[in-house]
C-alpha cells in the first residue's frame, strides 16, 4: 500500500464527474487500499478517488469513532443514495481537499446507499448521524461537488482565496 498526495481546492479534477466501475479489478482494489491508508493517515473518516486525481467512482470511509469501537474501513464502488429522509441535520463540515476550512452544512439525516463491494456484490445499507453526513460528502467529491459550493459566495470566495493562497505558499517552500 502506499499513501496518495491528495489535490487541493481549486483543481479543475475536484470539479469533473468521476466515471463509473465497470469491474472490480485487482488495480482497482490496491487503490482502494491506498486511499483507507492515505484517508488514516490525514487523518480523515472519508476519502473520495477524485481527491487523489484519480476520476473513478470510488470512496472510502471510516467513521468509526473512539477507541473502544473496532474500525470499520469501507470501499463503496459506484455508489448511490437510493432514498434520503425528509428530516435533514447540519454538520460543522471540513474536506481534506480544503485543510483548515469549517463550515456548517445541512443534509438529509438518513440516506440508504446502495454499491458495489470489492468482490463486485451488491450492497445497500441504510447511514444515520456521521456516517450519513460523510457519505453524502464523499459521493458530492464523485460528482465535482464540494461543501463549499453549499455556502454563500461571500464566504465560498473567502475560503478559495485562502486554498490559492495557501497553494502559492507551498509552491514557493519546494522552489
Ligand atoms: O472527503 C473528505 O475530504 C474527508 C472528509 C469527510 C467528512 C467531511 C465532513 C463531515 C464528515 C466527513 C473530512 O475531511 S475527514 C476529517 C473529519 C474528521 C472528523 C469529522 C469531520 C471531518
Ligand atoms: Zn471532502
Amino acid at each position: 500500500m502506499s499513501l496518495r498526495p491528495i489535490l487541493i481546492h481549486p483543481d479543475p479534477r475536484l470539479k469533473k464527474v468521476a466515471d463509473p466501475v465497470s469491474e472490480i479489478t485487482p488495480e482497482l482494489e490496491k487503490l482502494a487500499d491506498d486511499m483507507l491508508e492515505t484517508m488514516y493517515d490525514a487523518p480523515g473518516i472519508g476519502l473520495a478517488a477524485p481527491q487523489i486525481g484519480v476520476m473513478t467512482r470510488l470512496i472510502v470511509m471510516d467513521c468509526v469513532k473512539g477507541e473502544d469501537e473496532a474500525p470499520r474501513p469501507m470501499a463503496l464502488f459506484n455508489p448511490e443514495v437510493t432514498w434520503s429522509s425528509d428530516e435533514r441535520s447540519t454538520y460543522e463540515e471540513g474536506c481534506l481537499s480544503i485543510p483548515d476550512q469549517f463550515a456548517e452544512v445541512e443534509r438529509p439525516s438518513e440516506v440508504k446507499v446502495a454499491w458495489l463491494d470489492r468482490h463486485g456484490k451488491l450492497q445497500e445499507e441504510h447511514f444515520t448521524g456521521l456516517w450519513a453526513t460523510c457519505v453524502q460528502h464523499e459521493i458530492d467529491h464523485l460528482n465535482g461537488k464540494l461543501f463549499i459550493d453549499y455556502l454563500g459566495p461571500m464566504k465560498r470566495q473567502m475560503i478559495t482565496r485562502k486554498m490559492v493562497k495557501l497553494k502559492r505558499d507551498l509552491a514557493r517552500e519546494k522552489a
